[in-house]
């Protein structure tokens, strides 16, 4: 059994807390926040034994595997910094920093302790959005040649999370970066980017409209569009759509994770709801199962010593269009992803 804690107990934390209750061959046995209140009360809500307000009091008191950084991006260099020192794995969540040179400095840290750094990237495994990465990595569609992510929303996150409202960077950075990552599972590693931003919401700091288009390292492109200002029916919050096509067939992900296959002459399609884990709420439950699968894989890398898919060096990638993005919306022009950090 690995032994874990918890640094950061707000708003998406309790996520974890009923995650790791499922996972398999891990225990959360501390948690620590700089808020005692919020850490007290996360520790009496999951009967976790021992409280800290402070990760490093935590790190040095007890005999940790591994840590779950849950914090907002300014911290997680100096606090996954901090765990590698105490000779701890490490999985932290996105976005992984606030500027590529902070994401490589983690990365390359993390080599130099000999630990494992995975982001927790979540998306690419809601169920639904698996499916479909499984369905392409079969080969159903053979090799795709567009693929559309899309993200539109009028949901209110920022009530949750009013960080949001307040940084000079929001949708790409918050949100674009799980559908700029499920994309990239879906069609490979980019070559250059192209992003147009825009703010509609006049009471946010940041973009919240962005519109990418990818130039896949294969040649073929995709698009991903995300957006918080949207307002239609159904409201899809907090869906991910996808339409990936291929020279043998089309597969799409619809609102209300209806999933249509058409290949090989033949339609199916399917009910990919996810399902509704006994302390999930709708309609954050995609997401929550998601967090299960997530520390799982996490958890099986770890007794495994396999690399995860989302580990710290992968998500640099992703993390790279992130930047582009925002570069190429400043500057009005299409950026090469090597050109990033
Ligand atoms: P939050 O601000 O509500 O909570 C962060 C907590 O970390 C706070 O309680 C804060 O006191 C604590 N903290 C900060 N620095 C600390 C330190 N040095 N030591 C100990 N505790 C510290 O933020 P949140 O809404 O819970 O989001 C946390 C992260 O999760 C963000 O990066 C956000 O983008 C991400 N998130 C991910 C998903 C997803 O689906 N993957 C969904 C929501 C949020
Ligand atoms: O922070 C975001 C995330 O990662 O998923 C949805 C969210 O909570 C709001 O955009």
């Amino acid at each position: 059994m690995l032994k874990g804690g918890i640094i950061g107990t707000g708003f998406f934390a309790g996520n974890h807390l009923n995650g790791w209750k499922a996972v398999e061959g891990a225990e959360i046995v501390a948690l620590c926040d700089l808020d005692a209140d919020k850490a007290k009360a996360a520790a009496g809500a999951f009967d976790i034994a021992h409280v800290h307000g402070d990760a490093e009091e935590m790190l040095t008191r007890h005999q940790l595997d591994f840590v779950d950084i849950i914090t907002t991006a300014p911290t997680h260099r100096p606090l996954v910094e901090l765990a590698l020192r105490h000779g701890v794995h490490v999985i932290c969540q996105k976005p992984f920093a606030e500027n590529m040179a902070d994401a490589r400095a983690m990365v390359e840290a993390a080599d130099r302790a000999g630990k494992t750094l995975m982001v927790h990237e979540n998306f690419r495994w809601q169920s639904a959005v698996r499916r479909v990465i499984e369905l392409v990595r079969a080969g159903r569609i053979g090799t795709p040649f567009f693929c559309r992510g899309s993200f539109r929303s009028g949901y209110d996150v920022f009530s949750g999370q009013p960080y949001l409202a307040e940084g000079k960077r929001f949708i790409i950075e918050d949100l674009g970066i799980h559908v700029l990552d499920v994309v990239r599972a879906l069609m490979g590693d980019v070559a250059r980017v192209s992003a147009v931003t825009t703010r509609v919401n006049p009471a946010i700091k940041g973009e919240d409209v962005a519109t990418i288009l990818l130039t896949h390292k294969s040649g073929m492109a995709s698009v991903v569009d995300c957006s918080y200002a949207t307002r239609r029916s159904p409201e899809t919050f907090p869906e991910t759509l996808i339409e990936i096509e291929g020279p043998e067939g089309t597969i799409r992900l619809d609102a209300g994770y209806r999933l249509t296959v058409q290949a090989g002459g033949e339609e199916e399609v399917i009910d990919a709801s996810p399902p509704l884990l006994d302390w999930a709420e709708r309609p954050w439950h995609n997401i929550q199962e998601s967090v299960v699968t997530i520390q799982q894989h996490f958890i099986h890398c770890l007794s495994e010593g396999a690399v995860p898919e989302t580990s710290g060096a992968d998500n640099l990638k992703t993390f790279a269009l992130v930047e582009a993005a925002y570069v190429s919306a400043a500057e009005g022009r299409s950026v090469p992803t090597d050109s990033i950090g």
